[in-house]
């Protein structure tokens, strides 16, 4: 049915506002398109979109033709060479569209046929959200690269996947049925993603067997009329453990040629792939330095390979010892990124593009942008995002992600004393990059409402539009994703919005606070409270709390150092105490529980007061989503009922673990005589 959530926001339901369907066209022209093609796409979008929303049935034709009042959508070149210059689409970019609502004729015009198509779904999301007033304008990418990342391994299984197995393979294969992949593909272009990587960073050589390379051939396919192109990505061992070669080296020639032969063989079945993704020497994966080669030496092998077809590789900042000795007070995992790539710089081919984790770590509630964006001035770089709640609660919570993604995209490293904001980094603007954009984690599943959260989806929209522009608002953002979703009703929006708004904040009061990480299990599951689990092992996320002091030391002058991978104007916020901001206190400073916040409190009764005040706010959705009962359809708000609910007692759970965990150690109690036993 329409609210099982597979059609998420572009349901084309009725709006009211039909009285005014009178200034719809009459017809829809998609010019020169031939099937499959996504100017095609475009037509049979307006089709069925102008029908679901107005019950109105146009006619599509390919061919253009004057009328008083159509809707024609095509590429400027298609377009002028049909109707003649069209001085207000000059600007157009590469993905661009032109708009325009204001005349009888509806234009739509993209650089490419991408681009018209989302011209398309930019006229069907203002119709669908009552939006029928005359406009006209232009809209360009600030990057190219606007991908996702789908960690799904072959036998079906998706890693840190929270929506059922995966909509690409089973069984060791690429699935028969490629149906649910290009549903998705549609969703995907609503939001002007390009690209899919669509298997496990820890990947498995046998992706590039002659089957699966058919298989691959089959869902690129199935996507490319949606405009989104197909990567991979690449076990660095395949020579070896598929190829049957005696090793890996990339500077052996052996090598080289086994992956200009498989490229080769890819590009022959699917010659717009957008490339390789390479997750290399991180986490017990091969790579490079197994034979005392660079990382760059790796990345390049692969840029080689792909070059000729004009293929980009993304290669992954994640590369870090995983066995650091906490005995060590100078060690550090955050300062891996840097230690592994600043001196490549200007080292890796022109398309090659470092992929980044937006924190030195790893996706946790709070961090600080990774020092990484600011060090490399001659590389391309791009910002990995975590759509998928890895460690933000496995869609079980409502945590809007918008705003974090956009404090890290705005958060100005000061390179060379000058505004160096990364999102202007990431966008090739700052350092004059050819490439640079957007990689998503996404993890889809089979189930219906594709992230297993009908409320979760927010974030995949969000993503889409801030990989686009990352100046547009959260909450503007979110009220465009609720009316597509849930319709046009006021208290809808408002609640919704309400609840999102906070969403982030709560989250974090109730789990890891100034700094300090997540806080959950990051041994086994990655969800729910396990503070201990941080701490005395190798890998490196370490709070180092003790009966009287908790935090990482990274500054310059008794620490890790890492305060000082930053620009200096920024190292030197951080690597004083004064001026350090409070939620990122215990990120940079080991300090005694006592010690005082900006706010006037202490360390430990902060973390006491917010996981009160973060758990009331979880338990206030529920309330705020029962009071939307006789807005919301049965089967998404007893849904989203149950997610709220489950949120509600996890949150409390949360809050009691970490209180009682920290009063323990540090017997300090509560002012307010909540934490302990009283
Ligand atoms: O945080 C870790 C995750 C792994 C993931 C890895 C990575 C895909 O727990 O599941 O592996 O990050 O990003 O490579």
């Amino acid at each position: 049915s329409a609210e099982d959530g597979s059609a998420a926001w572009l349901r084309y339901a009725p709006v009211t506002q039909a009285k005014n369907s009178r200034l719809l066209p009459a017809a829809i022209i998609a010019l020169n398109s031939t099937k499959s093609s996504p100017v095609y796409t475009a037509g049979q979008e307006l089709r069925d979109g102008i029908a679901g929303i107005f019950s109105k049935e146009l006619n599509v034709s390919t061919q253009a033709r004057r009328t008083s009042s159509a809707v024609i959508v095509g590429t400027l070149t298609a377009y002028t060479n049909d109707y003649g210059d069209l001085e207000d689409a000059e600007d157009l970019e590469e993905d661009g569209f032109f708009l325009s609502t204001e005349q009888d004729q509806v234009v739509i015009v993209g650089h490419n046929e991408r681009g018209a198509l989302y011209g398309a779904f930019e006229y069907l999301s203002r119709l669908a959200q009552g939006d029928l007033s005359p406009t006209s304008f232009i809209s360009n990418p600030q990057a190219p690269i606007r991908w996702t990342n789908e960690w799904n391994n072959l036998d079906g299984s998706i890693e840190r996947g929270y929506a059922g197995p995966s909509i690409f393979f089973r069984d060791g294969f690429v699935l028969e049925n490629v149906t649910r992949a290009a549903e998705y593909a549609r969703l995907l272009a609503s939001i002007r993603i390009n690209g899919i990587i669509i298997n496990n960073v820890n990947a498995n050589a046998t992706l590039l067997t002659a089957r699966n390379i058919e298989g691959l051939a089959r869902l690129a396919d199935a996507i490319r009329p949606y405009g989104i192109q197909l990567g991979i990505s690449l076990n660095f061992a395949s020579p070896r453990d598929l190829g049957g070669l005696s090793s890996f080296d990339p500077l052996d020639p052996k090598v080289d040629a086994w992956w200009m032969n498989i490229t080769t063989q890819i590009y022959a079945k699917v010659p717009d792939m957008i490339g390789y993704l390479v997750k290399a020497n991180s986490e017990g994966q091969p790579g490079p330095l197994t034979y005392n080669r660079t990382l760059a030496d790796g990345a390049n092998m692969f840029a080689r390979a792909v070059r000729p077809y004009g293929g980009v590789v993304m290669f992954r900042a994640f590369v870090y010892d995983n066995h650091i000795s906490p005995a060590n007070w100078k060690a550090d995992r955050a300062n891996a990124q840097l230690e592994f790539f600043q001196h490549l710089d200007g080292k890796f081919d022109e398309n090659v593009v470092v992929q980044i984790k937006y924190g030195p770590i790893d996706f946790q509630v709070r961090e600080p942008a990774s020092p990484l964006f600011g060090a490399l001035h001659n590389t391309s770089t791009a910002i990995e995002l975590q759509v998928t709640q890895e460690y933000l609660g496995h869609q079980c919570h409502l945590v809007y992600l918008a705003p974090l993604w956009k404090e890290i995209l705005g958060s100005d490293l000061r390179a060379d004393s000058r505004s160096s904001k990364v999102k202007d980094i990431v966008s090739g603007s700052r350092f004059k990059r050819p490439l640079g954009g957007y990689a998503g984690v996404v993890n889809v599943g089979t189930n219906s409402t594709w992230l297993g959260s009908h409320l979760a989806m927010s974030n995949l929209y969000a993503y889409g539009r801030l990989a686009w522009d990352a100046s547009l608002e959260s909450e503007a953002i979110l009220q465009d994703w609720t009316r597509l979703t849930f319709g046009l009703d006021q208290e809808v929006l408002d609640t919704i919005t309400d609840m999102s708004m906070k969403s982030w904040p709560a989250y974090e009061n109730y789990s890891g606070n100034l700094g300090i990480q997540t806080l959950t299990d990051i041994l086994y599951t990655h969800f729910g409270p396990n503070p201990a689990s941080q701490d005395n092992n190798g890998w490196g996320q370490w709070t180092r709390a003790d009966k009287a002091s908790i935090g990482m030391d990274r500054t310059v002058k008794n620490g890790t150092g890492n305060a000082g991978h930053y620009p200096p104007e920024v190292a030197q916020i951080y690597e004083n105490i004064e001026t350090t901001p409070d939620n990122l206190l215990l990120w940079f400073h080991h300090v005694p529980y006592t010690q005082r916040l900006k706010s006037g409190k202490t360390v430990i009764q902060h973390f006491y007061d917010a996981h009160y005040e973060g758990a009331d706010t979880a338990q206030a959705f529920v309330r705020q989503w029962e009071s939307l009962k006789s807005k919301v359809d049965n089967e998404r708000w007893n849904h989203i009922m149950f997610r709220q609910t489950f949120q509600a007692g996890h949150a409390l759970v949360w809050r009691d673990s970490i209180n009682q965990f920290y009063h323990n150690l540090s017997e300090i109690p509560d002012e307010s005589k909540r934490v302990g036993n009283h």
